[in-house]
């Protein structure tokens, strides 16, 4: 079974174990899976090699039986090995021909994209989703680039038929903007794994998402 798609589902939450207020990456999925998280990226900038295996076969063990999707960032061998759904780049990355020839045509590749014309490339090399970002300003990401507000989130919305998941500062107060200028599925970090109460926060930034006009 491929993954779930942004598009298929409003939320899609990502590991940060430094945010996370002392939580470990297993708890930080097993909380968000039953909150109802579908789609969950592993993102651990810092962990060593085996380490990373280690989590991430344990998160596709709980993913698989949350019937949630799980991508990784960045680490194509990692995500071959621990069988995840597929893996999730950046423009600096291995370009997404080069990741499809390791992955096969079964797992998704989703790309990060920051203006138009790269919307446009990730279309071209055969991206399954595009992430749209940093639409905020956020201190989560090290090498981020400047935000690209909504105006680029517009753009997609309106030449864009690839499933995106805006990211970037997206909280509980600004999401129902972001869902109002036409995102169906956002990507949280710091707002979910770095929340006390991640459960709560996840049926807040739902609520917020699906209630607000703006
Ligand atoms: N890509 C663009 S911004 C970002 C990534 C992975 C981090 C977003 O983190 P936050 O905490 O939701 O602002
Ligand atoms: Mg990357």
């Amino acid at each position: 079974m491929p993954g779930i798609l942004p598009g298929e589902t409003d939320l899609y939450a990502l590991t940060d174990s430094r945010l996370a207020l002392g939580r470990s990456v297993e708890e930080q999925a097993r909380t968000l899976l039953s909150a109802g998280v579908k789609i969950l990226q592993y993102r651990e900038k810092h962990a060593k090699a085996g380490v990373m295996l280690q989590e991430c076969l344990i998160l596709r063990r709980l993913t698989r039986e949350a019937g949630a999707c799980f991508i990784i960032n960045d680490h194509i061998d990692i995500a071959m090995l621990a069988d995840a759904d597929g893996v999730h780049v950046g423009q600096d990355d291995l370009p997404v021909p080069e990741v499809r020839r390791l992955l096969g045509p079964d797992k998704l590749i989703g790309l990060s994209t920051h203006a138009p014309e790269q919307a446009l490339a990730a279309v071209k090399a055969g991206a399954d989703y595009i992430g749209v970002g940093p639409i905020f300003a956020t201190q989560t990401k090290e090498d981020v680039c400047a935000p690209v507000g909504l105006g680029y989130l517009d753009w997609v919305v309106s030449h864009i038929s690839l499933p995106f998941v805006a990211i970037g500062g997206i909280k509980e107060h600004n999401i129902g903007t972001v869902a109002a200028h036409g995102a169906v599925c956002c990507a949280l970090v710091s707002e979910l794994v770095g929340a006390q109460d991640i459960a709560a926060k996840v049926s807040a930034v739902r609520h917020a998402m699906h209630s607000s006009g703006g």
